[in-house]
């Protein structure tokens, strides 16, 4: 998984057909059927607390993760298993996660919603809708305070929009930005719904980058189905942010063609016409279709691709199956921080303030 991430360069829509586009047309397949094997699992009871998959959004995740490079910060709300497999996260530890096994990325003690893999970069899944992004803007912040060059995305849907951190966040952004100092790239998965209230009926503005243009963030739109586009932008994105230390907004818009979460199964906010129309526009239809035109890529090379996800996703639920679950006396560990943060020596605090 993390090949795909590793390979990249400053390509965009290439022509050429650079074998790192094969590569991610392969991450979203294994994202989708990893997803797919969740959905199963849950209903088996295998999977308890929440699920939320990320079915037909996958380019939004493959193709700004792909753009990153290492020591780069991710934080996403609950919908959060295609960041960490696009990351590079072993896919049998987030599935042993969402079964909530000792193995898991969080110790199987924070399930679908809390993935958390800082080696990888995955700063949290966050399962308080926009709670992570006064987090996020916190994180570029610090990025720039400690005189890196890293740069932090923040994933979040329509909904959390409507929340008050996400004001709060916008505004300390947009401010610290004017000094270069909030090297930030928001990502609005712009799904069209949040829960079951549509867009249209939770928005008072549907144009949600204007939304965060209000706060002196500037941003665009981008087709979240088409993984060539969300590259495009990305690149150029991740590269001006890096420079200028300035927040920057991608709103993508996509289609969840799951419910909002596993439980959520008649759907009676949407018609069937509706998620039916939106299938035709899948992601990774999108791109196969497009590498088949462009660079001859076969069904064969497709069938190849799906048998190999196919293994990778069995291998990850057996791996979560077979793990144990927490002991009863570790149900207290890594609650609090054993050591905390570290106090600020009194030579600091002096050095800081003269
Ligand atoms: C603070 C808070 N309020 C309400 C909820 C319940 N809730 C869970 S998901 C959700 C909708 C979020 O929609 P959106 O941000 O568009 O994300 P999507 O599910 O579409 O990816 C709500 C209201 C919550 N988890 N946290
Ligand atoms: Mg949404």
């Amino acid at each position: 998984m993390a090949k795909a991430k590793k390979e990249s360069g400053a390509a965009v829509a290439d022509p050429a057909c650079a074998p790192e586009w094969t590569e991610l047309l392969r991450q979203m397949i294994f994202i989708r059927r990893f997803e797919e094997a969740t959905e199963n699992a849950f209903r088996r009871g295998k999977i308890g607390g929440y699920l939320h998959v990320y079915i037909g959004q996958e380019a939004v995740a493959s193709g700004i993760v792909s753009a990153l490079q290492p020591g780069d910060a991710v934080f996403c709300g609950y919908r959060d298993h295609a960041q960490a497999l696009a990351l590079g996260s072993d896919p049998g530890r987030v599935m042993a996660e969402l079964y909530g096994k000792r193995t898991g990325i969080s110790k199987g003690k924070g399930g679908s919603m809390h993935l958390f893999d800082v080696e990888h970069g995955l700063y949290g899944g966050y399962g308080i809708v926009g709670g992570h992004l006064t987090l996020a803007a916190g994180a570029a912040y610090s990025f720039r305070y400690r005189e890196t060059d890293n740069i932090a995305v923040c994933y979040f849907g329509d909904g959390a929009m409507n929340i008050g951190s996400f004001h709060e966040a916008m505004n300390m952004a947009g401010l610290w930005g004017h000094q270069g100092m909030c090297p930030i790239i928001f990502v609005i998965e712009n799904n069209g719904y949040a829960m079951g209230t549509s867009i249209e009926r939770h928005s008072a503005l549907t144009d949600l980058a204007a939304r965060v243009r209000a706060y002196d963030i500037p941003g665009e739109k981008v087709d979240g189905q088409d993984l060539f586009a969300v590259r495009g932008v990305a690149d150029r994105v991740v590269r001006q942010v890096r420079e200028t230390g300035k927040p920057y907004c991608i709103e993508a818009v996509t289609y969840r063609f799951s419910g909002h979460g596993a439980a959520d199964i008649l759907q009676p906010y949407r018609s069937k016409e509706e998620v039916e129309k939106h299938r035709h526009r899948d992601p990774i239809g999108i791109l196969r279709a497009r590498l088949g035109e462009v660079c001859g890529l076969t069904h064969a090379d497709v069938k190849a691709m799906e048998e190999w996800a196919a293994e990778e996703v069995a291998k990850a639920v057996k791996f979560a199956e077979e793990s144990d679950p927490p002991a009863a006396s570790e149900l207290f560990d890594d609650v609090i921080a054993e050591h905390g943060p570290r106090p600020v020596a009194e030579s600091d605090y002096e050095s800081e303030h003269e």
